[in-house]
């Protein structure tokens, strides 16, 4: 026996599996309990094009699941796209109840809730919301905004620097905070990096298992921003490890600066199905990005070193007076061997 809630705070947990894979498509973890209240399916969503979350869950229960309670993490869908309404597939199975923690915002898909409610169904909407809000962090806000949701990235001492004064900037934090940069490489859809650091640190922008250097399966898009096309014919961005789209002014536009259209960019990432893009690499480019309101998170490794002179970890971020900084809030602080990496999210204008 589960209570609902313990049901959904384990199908929270489920969804995170998806984590990477799912895009463009969400994270969805669902259980299934039976009409005594014990766990009878579960399911989460793989791969975009596969089963959803629930459907996993009832191919597991059968018949166990009829006249029980389906718990799930996002609204059930009401449409037919690579699969059909699980909506539909709930009310065959004959469910009673239906305990959902977010509605669904695609409005392709969303309606399933009124699908139930009109079949005679209950259905209880909002349990552990904020903590599966959380969870599909980067697929809700790039459905809202119609952009993948960003993260800037970047490494920097205590007081700030991201490379000395001589401009050596490799191994600012440990090899523990490198590797955890990999996990998180390993959970976007793209890497964004500017046509600078390309060009001062060769970076590959590739998902490597640190002990021995194999690249993982799954590679995100590397993108570099690069206003007049100079990035080098040997960079290992063009390396054939991962798909790279090099992303001139020509290409996707010009912004107000006179450089690439970053509203654009991003528009025709999400048109081609990444949901959330790490920006990496150029405290130029961060500040271009945050000036222009389209950073949604900051993940900061801080090495328990102080350079005084040196470079900035970030560059004109169009603030020029108190008033005018920009706002966030802690979401986490973790001890990553021996720096600390903190995560915060960007309060809205
Ligand atoms: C999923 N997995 O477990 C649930 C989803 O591309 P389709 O046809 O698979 O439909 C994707 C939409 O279905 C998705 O954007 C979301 O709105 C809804 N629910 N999607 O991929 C799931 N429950
Ligand atoms: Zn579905």
């Amino acid at each position: 026996m589960v209570t609902e809630d313990e049901a959904m705070r384990r199908a929270v947990a489920l969804a995170a599996r998806g984590l990477g894979t799912t895009s463009p498509n969400p994270v969805v973890g669902c259980l299934l309990l039976g009409p005594d209240g014990t766990v009878v399916g579960e399911g989460f969503h793989a791969y975009a094009g596969g089963p959803h979350a629930e459907i996993v869950a009832l191919a597991q229960a059968g018949e166990r699941a009829r006249g029980g309670t389906c718990v799930v993490t996002l609204e059930p869908c009401n449409h037919t796209g690579r699969t059909g309404p699980c909506s539909e597939a709930l009310i065959q199975a004959g469910l009673r109840r239906v305990v959902i923690a977010v509605d669904d915002p695609n409005p392709v898909a969303s309606g399933g809730a009124a699908t139930l409610r009109a079949a005679g169904l209950q259905v209880a909407t909002g349990m552990r919301r904020a903590e599966a809000e959380l969870g599909n962090i980067a697929w809700l806000t790039a459905v809202r905004r119609g952009r993948p949701f960003v993260t800037w990235k970047f490494a920097a001492t205590l007081d700030g620097r991201s490379a000395a004064a001589d401009g050596t900037s490799q191994w600012v934090s440990s090899s523990e905070s490198r590797f955890d940069v990999h996990v998180l490489r390993s959970t976007v859809d793209a890497i964004v990096a500017g046509v600078g650091t390309v060009v001062a640190d060769d970076p590959q922008l590739t998902v490597r298992d640190l002990r021995d250097g194999s690249l993982a399966i799954k590679q995100p898009l590397r993108v570099v921003v690069d206003t007049h096309g100079r990035t080098p014919e040997g960079a290992r961005v063009r390396d054939a490890a991962a798909p790279t789209w090099i992303v001139t002014a020509a290409e996707a536009g010009h912004g107000p600066d006179g450089r690439v259209d970053l509203h654009a960019m991003l528009t025709e990432l999400y048109a081609r199905g990444i949901r959330s893009v790490l920006l990496e690499g150029g405290p130029t480019l961060a500040g271009a990005f945050l000036a222009a309101g389209l950073v949604d998170r900051v993940i900061g490794y801080v090495a328990p070193k102080l350079l005084g002179a040196g470079r900035s970890a970030l560059v004109d971020a169009g603030v020029g007076t108190i008033a005018d900084a920009l706002e966030l809030d802690f979401t986490d602080i973790a001890q990553i061997g021996g720096d600390l990496r903190f995560t915060a999210t960007l309060r809205q204008k």
